[in-house]
């Protein structure tokens, strides 16, 4: 169910969410700016939020077990990218995260349906799904510190049927740490020079044509597209005129996630689930 039929705002669907409960280790999680400690009971009740607003959302949630061994095993988005009826199990960027995987692959396999996987064969090559932003059309990924170039031609070999096209990230985590789908050919983009420079390659680069939501905020453009429904940090996190811009341009239901504990460890709406749409998978 790939290639023409499987495009456009209809492969952005998700049936199924797969999320990693957060280890006690989660307040020694990686991170840009070690200036703000999380405080874990508020990252726990954050998190629980999140699963209940993707089950409110009619997404069935996949919760797999926390691992001590791994402070940033909730961001699950990073060790496995799913499009349509393939999965990628990825090999991060960081070494300390190089065992989150095995519970991934085996979570992948269970499901009702469990997509075809593929593994990264060269040993060279490493991706964080949070580089990967799938527009539903096509692929663009962040060339970051966590992604490189063998990287992003593992993912054109698995996605033969979209074109791929690499971005450089230098100072952000991921790509998605500065843009993100928020509705059917929509994008939302952050504010920082990254974020501009960004922008304008993606214009001149992309082989489809989307609108582009600008924000003042990288985090505030991290933003988590649901069916219907776009996840938004609330205004206190993100600026209240981010919060109306995209309130006004959004066409979907927005609904608000705080997500503040998150952020302190880069963590943004989009890295803390897989979403999966089993209905793209046959058998
Ligand atoms: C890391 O540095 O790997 C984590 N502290 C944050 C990962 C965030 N991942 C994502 O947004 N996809």
């Amino acid at each position: 169910m790939q290639g023409v039929a499987y495009s456009g705002i209809m492969a952005l669907r998700s049936t199924t969410a797969i999320v990693r409960n957060i280890p006690n280790v989660f307040v020694e999680a990686l991170r840009l700016d070690g200036s703000q400690a999380v405080v874990l009971e508020k990252a726990k009740q954050q998190f629980n939020n999140y699963i209940e607003t993707l089950e409110q959302c009619g997404v069935k949630v996949v919760s797999l077990p926390s691992d001590e061994r791994f402070p940033d095993c909730p961001f699950v988005e990073d060790v496995a990218v799913v499009i349509g009826a393939r999965a990628l199990v990825t090999r991060p960027g960081h070494p300390s995260r190089r065992g989150e995987m095995t519970v991934m692959r085996e979570a992948l396999k269970s499901l009702q349906k469990a997509p075809q996987i593929y593994e990264m064969e060269d040993p060279e090559a490493f991706v964080d799904g949070g580089d990967v932003l799938f527009t539903g059309r096509e692929i663009f990924v962040g060339q970051s510190s966590r992604t490189n170039q063998k990287g992003v031609q593992c993912l054109a070999k698995t996605f033969p049927e979209f074109s791929v096209t690499p971005f450089p990230i230098r100072s952000s985590l991921h790509l998605k740490s500065l843009a993100t789908m928020c509705g059917d050919d929509m994008i939302a983009v952050g504010g920082d020079q990254e974020a501009a420079e960004t922008l304008k390659s993606m214009k001149s680069q992309a082989k489809f044509k989307y609108n582009y939501v600008q924000l003042d905020s990288n985090s505030a453009a991290n933003v988590l597209l649901v069916n219907d429904n776009v996840f938004v940090k609330p205004g206190e996190e993100i600026g209240h005129h981010n919060y109306d811009i995209l309130k006004k341009h959004v066409k979907g239901r927005i609904i608000d996630v705080p997500f503040s504990e998150f952020y302190k460890v880069d963590g943004c709406l989009t890295c803390c689930s897989v979403l999966i749409n089993q209905e793209a998978v046959s058998g």
